[in-house]
């Protein structure tokens, strides 16, 4: 590809994965054979130690769904997932060779193809990574695309990235995703749960975010997430708590545009949610 992809703000460090593979809308085809043993394994060993962890830390939601997902001991076939996806919900998973940039990646969300990474993480990156490889976008995003309400707040959730994208307002928009889709927690009736596919797929924060007393867990409030930044190397010290996922979907159902226009004026919060004294960025 001759476009260079810049992801969460940053451009330091070219993408991994082999972007020659992709067509103009940045999906490939599942390069399936390509996977070895060890792949498979990796996922299985993934798959099991994070199931584990699941009851009592995940939404119900999250925990309904993930047997739709379908093989655990071995990488599953995309097609295999879409069999299932597209009769739930009306929605596919398309392969992707990584991180592609925010106007694919917000126009394949609009026509509800959710882009999944191929790749699977060395047995060395097993514990941390800090791009998304496929067991990350599988397991921790693809389940609760079989959600009907989830799955409307991810359409509508490009839809407005593309309008964002247009308005210069990427920043604030990736900080709802940021915050939400990626790091979201759900007050359940019998204790907090994570829905957010960052804390699903990764053992410790899992624990952390639900159990930890450290991070500060304030209420889901859209202009407070947008004025937010957030960093992609460590545990998060704020997550947003949501009561219901219909609240997200109402929540975030508004035209944002009016929003952008004011919060660019109004000073930032830092990840650890201290006030900061610049204006929130303008892109
Ligand atoms: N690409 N494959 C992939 N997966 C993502 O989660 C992703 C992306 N590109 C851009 C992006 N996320 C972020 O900018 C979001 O904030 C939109
Ligand atoms: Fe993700």
């Amino acid at each position: 590809m001759a476009m260079e992809p810049v992801i969460y703000g940053t451009s330091e460090r070219p993408p991994r994965g082999d972007y020659s593979r992709a067509g103009a809308d940045y999906t490939c085809a599942q390069d399936y054979a390509g996977y070895g043993q060890e792949d498979h394994q990796s996922y299985r060993r993934l798959y099991a130690r994070q199931q584990a962890l699941l009851p009592g830390r995940a939404s119900d939601e999250f925990l309904r769904a993930l047997p739709s997902l379908g093989a655990s001991d071995r990488i599953p076939r995309f097609e295999e997932i879409n069999d299932r996806l597209w009769r739930a919900t009306r929605w596919e998973i398309v392969g992707v060779p990584g991180l592609i940039p925010e106007v694919p990646f917000f126009s394949l969300l609009a026509q509800r193809r959710f882009p999944v990474t191929d790749w699977i993480r060395t047995p060395q990156e097993f514990d941390y990574i800090v791009e998304p490889d496929v067991f990350h976008d599988l397991f921790g995003h693809v389940p609760l695309l079989f959600n009907p309400v989830y799955a409307d707040h991810m359409q509508a959730y490009g839809l407005g990235g593309l309008k964002a994208h247009r308005c210069g307002a990427c920043e604030m928009l990736s900080r709802l995703y940021w915050y939400t889709i990626e790091f979201g927690l759900m007050r359940q009736p019998d204790g907090m749960r994570a829905y957010g596919a960052g804390i699903l797929s990764s053992p410790g924060e899992l624990r952390y975010a639900v159990e930890s007393s450290e991070p500060r867990r304030l209420p889901f409030d859209i202009e407070r997430v947008m004025r937010t930044r957030y960093k992609i190397d460590s545990f998060q010290q704020i997550y947003f708590v949501i009561e219901s996922v219909e609240e997200l979907f109402e929540k975030t159902a508004a035209d944002f545009t009016p929003i952008y226009e004011r919060l660019r004026r109004l000073p930032e919060f830092s990840p650890d949610g201290s006030p900061l004294r610049t204006a929130a960025a303008a892109s």
